[in-house]
């Protein structure tokens, strides 16, 4: 497949001011007529090149004459024509088959409802038209469908016009004002029920809000709705954005390759990110909710009314959009938790992604496939930038940068350099060097030392920077990296003030006096720079800074790093020093200032996965077996503190409450304390939990505990579960989850015979990615020496990819960490990657990732 190119970008030849399209929507085969009003851009000869993807026209016109097919060609699947004038009104006929769509991108069925997915490249497979997001059109769309089959007929816009037609079809007309790109195209037609609510603009305008699900989910959609409205006042305050149209709708469908869309006017979701109530939904389950719609709507202003030039400027929408989402969900709960969750995702998903094969810029330089750049770098490291930038400004000079950005980009199609542009521009700032964080890939290496001079009171730190090369980058230049830090007195317990310092060369060194003994330093506060940080402190020191450290990032880093060097130690042959660790646990769960919310993360070990990326070469078996020890040793240690919590954490009724929120999470961690110390009644508690909890946040963090057990509660807990909630989608996935998540010895004949399940279809992403990718990060699980894992995971991406080949793409990265492993599974797992290379008719998605992660 040829790869398209950063540097080869050209403006568009021809521009479509307007678009006319009438669909006559079927399952099987609807028709869709497209008017496009074109016009030259600039002074050229060239002809007209319309992108399609399947498509075979069934008449072309120009200037209302039908053209003979003499008169176009396709160019592969580009539709050419040459036109004679500066501006043209060409007129295209095709029928598409959404019922058989089974790649989910254009127009397709799922549930009954007829839907679109547009981004990246998805309207080429429904109309001729140039597919770039740098051609902006006005869209008039006309829907006509049987009216028992689809009585709701929505698109993006205002609605303008209906009526009925004779053959017990109707028809509907929506009118978008803003132009747009093709990518923001939808369309949904179907059997809905509509919660419908109303939104006051900051101007007085009355928005009429609309989440159309399937009548029986009408109950499911409260919390969707409050988000919705949260988010839009959120918008006004921090960022001055109004909301533009009288209608904003969300539609809520099961078949769906990501979480949500941000179609302008017309949000098309993946169910799982609307529906919730608490005998379905975990609080994550609620606060993802949350945090994709208000993500959604956010890209009304980051991407919709300003929107990339190109695909390689993704991050400028997405990495904005994430900072966005991830403020909004800060303000309306706790930060602190907030900032641990989201840098627990950037380490598991992005370092890992910056660490492999597969690592790119924010603003990547090249691709096979687009879809296969909605990445973490893109999105999650892409937000850190934007978080640095808005350190680096202070507030008030961020918002006077995003004031500015969205005023000069209003309506335009613009790059990262234009964002940073406008940052510079209204923040009076100079981003010069920071620039090299969207062109360098790799996760820079932040080295510490320090010296503490007894008879002089002082401390000299150096902070050394090294970044890693990457694929294509051997070499790197230093980073802007912004470092906050505090040096503490370890005798009073206080320091002296944060600082920020921006390291800008390969080397920095600090000195600061006055210390009558050693402070202790509390480096990389709020995690303000995506680095890792090598610094060698003591256990005394980490114990400190978990005990008094004021910045709460900080304290759950020090635990952390404490109970990282523990295992590390002991994996590498040191016996198990868990006494501090202990210590510490036990010092933060009787802490009574502290948030239990907090506690709960404070106290969890590392994932086994975050422990292998901080080996040379990760060893599952060392991981799981040394982390499940140190977990039966805080276990047996805190048993009474464990139950004591485990009793308190209860609630009679439910609420949504921080606080009651909050004891959930405690409860749980309390239990898999309990159940991990090998307490005879720990099964029988975590049945109980299981059986009697009025919430699914409860049950589910029992079963997830009792999976990990070969118990009789574990078999009679997954029954149980599979019979109380059979047909509900989402929680059936999480029982496929659950099971493909479990620390069990045969995790990996458990999930094939899942796969086997009445239940199991790769058809829909949501249930793949349930059993497939997590199974792919259960550490222990998917590297077990057999091979059969890699085996697996290959044979369901090769079988995936003839339906879906996001989704199946979406599967390969796993494989592609065959470095980080020993020989023998390195072998293995290459040899996987290799076969499904090899294999005939695949798709460019899986293509590329295959090719790429065995180079
Ligand atoms: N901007 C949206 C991206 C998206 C997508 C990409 C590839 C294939 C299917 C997709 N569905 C949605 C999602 C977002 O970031 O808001
Ligand atoms: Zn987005």
């Amino acid at each position: 497949p040829p790869v398209i190119r950063r540097e080869d970008y050209q403006p568009p030849l021809w521009l479509v001011d307007h678009i006319r399209l009438e669909f006559d929507l079927d399952a099987h085969a609807t028709r869709v007529k497209a008017r496009l009003s074109v016009t030259r851009a600039g002074r050229h000869d060239r002809p007209l090149r319309l992108d399609g993807d399947g498509l075979v026209p069934l008449s072309v016109a120009v200037d209302g004459k039908a053209l003979s097919p003499a008169d176009w060609r396709l160019d592969d699947d580009v539709l050419v024509i040459a036109l004679p004038g500066n501006a043209h009104e060409v007129e295209t006929e095709v029928q598409i088959a959404p019922a058989t769509n089974t790649q989910l991108m254009g127009l397709y069925a799922s549930g009954g409802l007829l839907c679109t997915q547009c981004e990246p490249e998805g309207f080429r497979r429904i109309t001729f038209f140039p597919d770039r997001p740098d051609v902006l059109s006005r869209y008039d769309v006309t829907m006509r469908a049987d009216k028992a089959t689809y009585p709701v007929l929505l698109a993006n816009g205002d609605p303008v016009e209906q009526g009925e037609l004779p053959d017990g079809r109707h028809w509907a007309r929506w009118v978008d004002p803003y132009p747009k790109p093709s990518y923001l195209f939808a369309m949904v037609a179907g059997d809905l029920a509509c919660n419908a609510d109303s939104f006051t603009t900051m101007s007085g305008r009355a928005v009429r809000l609309g989440i159309w699900v399937r009548e029986e989910d009408l109950p499911r959609t409260s919390h969707a709705m409050t988000a919705l409205k949260n988010s839009m006042a959120w918008d006004e305050r921090v960022y001055g954005r109004e909301y533009d149209l009288d209608v904003f709708n969300i539609v809520a469908v099961s078949d769906f390759n990501f979480g949500a869309m941000e179609n302008k006017g017309l949000n098309i979701f993946n169910s799982r990110y609307v529906l919730a109530d608490p005998e379905t939904a975990t609080d994550p389950d609620y606060d993802a909710i949350e945090s994709v719609v208000a993500h959604e709507y956010f890209h009304n202003w980051s991407g919709d009314r300003v929107t990339c030039r190109d695909w390689f400027q993704l991050s400028l929408k997405e990495g904005f959009t994430v900072y966005r989402d991830q403020c909004f969900s800060a303000d309306m709960g706790s930060a602190a938790v907030k900032r641990i969750e989201d840098v627990r995702t950037l380490r598991a998903a992005q370092f890992q992604e910056d660490a492999g094969p597969l690592a790119h810029p924010v603003r990547p330089e090249s691709y096979m496939e687009i879809s296969n750049f909605y990445t973490a770098t893109v999105y999650n490291k892409g937000a850190e930038l934007i978080r640095m930038i808005a350190l680096l400004l202070g507030p008030e000079r961020f918002r006077q940068g995003t004031d500015l950005y969205f005023e000069r980009h209003d309506g335009q199609a613009v790059t990262c350099e234009d964002f940073v542009k406008a940052m510079e521009d209204g923040g009076g700032i100079d981003l010069g060097q920071f620039r090299l964080w969207y062109s360098q890939a790799g996760t820079p290496r932040l080295t510490v030392r320090q010296r503490y001079d007894p008879a002089s009171g002082s401390l000299s730190i150096t902070l050394r920077q090294t970044v890693p090369p990457t694929p294509g980058q051997p070499e790197k230049a230093p980073m802007a990296i912004p470092v906050k830090f505090a040096l503490f007195d370890p005798a009073t317990g206080e320091h002296g003030g944060e600082e920020l310092v921006v390291l800008t060369r390969d080397q920095l060194e600090m000195r600061r006096e006055g210390f009558a003994q050693a402070p202790v330093l509390s480096l990389n506060r709020g995690f303000a720079a995506p680095v890792i940080v090598e610094a060698e402190q003591s256990a005394q020191d980490l114990a400190f800074l978990a005990a008094r450290d004021d910045d709460p990032f900080s304290r759950y880093e020090a635990m952390q790093q404490l109970m990282i060097n523990g295992l590390l130690a002991h994996i590498s042959g040191a016996p198990l020093e868990s006494d501090v660790i202990i210590d510490s646990i036990r010092r933060t769960i009787t802490d009574p200032t502290l948030d239990r919310s907090f506690v709960a993360e404070a106290v969890r070990l590392p994932s086994e996965a975050y422990l292998g990326d901080q080996m040379q070469v990760v060893d599952p078996d060392a991981i799981h077996a040394a982390r499940e020890r140190l977990m039966t040793g805080i276990g047996e240690a805190l048993e009474s503190e464990w139950r004591a919590l485990h009793a308190e954490c209860a609630r009679n009724g439910f609420s949504l409450s921080a606080d009651a929120r909050a004891a959930r999470k405690l409860r749980g961690v309390a239990l898999s304390y309990l159940v991990a110390s090998g307490a005879p009644d720990g099964a029988a508690l975590a049945f109980g939990q299981f059986d009697r909890a009025d919430n699914m946040t409860e049950r589910q963090a029992a079963l997830a505990i009792l999976v990990n057990r070969e118990t009789p509660e574990r078999d009679q807990a997954l029954a149980a579960f599979y019979r109380r909630y059979a047909g509900n989608a989402l929680v059936v996935d999480k029982w496929f989850q659950t099971q493909a998540l479990a620390f069990h010895p045969d995790t990996v004949e458990i999930v094939q015979a899942l796969a086997g399940h009445a239940d199991f279809t790769l058809a829909n992403p949501n249930r793949a990615r349930a059993l497939y990718s997590a199974f792919a990060a259960n550490q222990w699980a998917f590297n077990r020496a057999d091979g059969k894992g890699y085996r697996m995971v290959a044979d369901a991406i090769i079988a995936l990819d003839k339906l879906n080949p996001q989704t199946a793409a979406r599967l390969v990265p796993p494989l592609g960490r065959w470095r980080r492993f020993d020989g023998a599974r390195g072998a293995m797992m290459r040899a996987e990657l290799e076969r499904i290379a090899a294999t005939p008719g695949l798709s460019r998605d899986v293509l590329e990732q295959a090719t790429k992660s065995l180079a």
